[in-house]
C-alpha cells in the first residue's frame, strides 16, 4: 500500500488502520505481534500515532478528549505487527463504573493475550507522575509487560522540566523501563522510538 501523504525519511515505513475492536472476542483473535500504546486523554497520543505513520489524520486529534471507546489496530508495514491505540483513561468527566469498565477490559487485554510485544506508556513531560499512569504501570510490569515510558509534548518544556521529569518516572518504574522524549510538533525522539518499537516486536518473536 502506498502513502501518499508521505514525506520523510522512511517513506518505507507505512501505518494503516486495520481494525477497530470493541470486545475481547475479537481482541482474541488477531494473532500477530502488538505493541500497545496507553496514555490519558489529551496527552498526544493521536498525535505520536501520526507522526510515527507521517501523516496529518491517521489517528483523530480530539478536540473532545476521553471519547474513542474501541481498540483501534494499526497495521506496521514493513515488519507486519500491529501498533494498538488503546482507549484514554482518566478522564475526569468519566464515570466511576465507566473507568472500572475500562480498567478490567485493560487488564483482560494485558493478561490474555500472547501476542502483546510490549506497552508504550504515552506520558506528560510536563506532568509528574500521575495515579492513573502509575496504576497502569504497576499493571503491566505486575504482568512482566515490557513497558516503554514515552514523555511527549517535550518541546513544551525547559530541558530542566524534561529531566525532572524523566528524574521521576526513572525512580517510580526502576531501570528496566527508561523514558524517552518525544514531539509530534518537533519529530524529536521520532526515529529512536521506531527503533524501539522494533526492538520490542523482535525481543517477543525470540521468545516464542
Ligand atoms: N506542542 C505540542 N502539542 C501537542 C503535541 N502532541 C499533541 N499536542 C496537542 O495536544 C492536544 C491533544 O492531542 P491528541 O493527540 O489529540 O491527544 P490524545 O487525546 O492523547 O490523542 C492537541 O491540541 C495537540 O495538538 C506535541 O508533541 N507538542
Ligand atoms: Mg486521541
Amino acid at each position: 500500500m502506498t502513502n501518499p501523504e508521505s514525506t520523510t525519511s522512511d517513506p518505507q515505513i507505512t501505518l494503516s488502520l486495520e481494525k477497530t475492536i470493541y470486545t475481547l472476542e475479537q481482541m482474541e483473535s488477531v494473532t500477530a505481534p502488538q505493541v500497545a500504546l496507553a496514555g490519558r486523554s489529551n496527552v498526544g497520543k493521536s498525535s505520536l500515532i501520526n507522526c510515527l505513520g507521517n501523516r496529518k489524520n491517521l489517528a483523530k486529534i480530539s478536540s473532545t478528549p476521553g471519547k474513542t471507546r474501541s481498540l483501534n489496530y494499526y497495521l506496521v508495514q514493513p515488519g507486519d505487527f500491529y501498533l494498538v491505540d488503546l482507549p484514554g483513561y482518566g478522564y475526569a468527566r468519566r464515570s466511576k463504573s465507566e473507568r472500572q469498565a475500562w480498567g478490567r477490559l485493560m487488564e483482560r487485554y494485558f493478561q490474555r493475550n500472547a501476542h502483546l510485544a510490549g506497552l508504550l506508556l504515552i506520558l506528560d513531560s510536563r506532568l509528574p507522575p500521575q495515579a492513573p499512569d502509575m496504576e497502569l504501570a504497576a499493571m503491566a510490569q505486575s504482568l512482566r509487560l515490557p513497558l516503554l515510558p514515552v514523555l511527549t509534548k517535550a518541546d513544551k518544556c525547559t530541558q530542566r522540566e524534561c529531566f525532572a521529569t524523566r528524574n521521576s518516572w526513572r525512580d517510580v518504574l526502576g531501570p528496566e523501563a527508561d523514558p524517552l522524549f518525544f514531539s509530534s510538533k518537533t519529530r524529536r525522539g521520532r526515529d529512536t522510538l521506531w527503533a524501539q518499537i522494533r526492538l520490542l516486536v523482535e525481543a517477543a518473536q525470540g521468545r516464542t
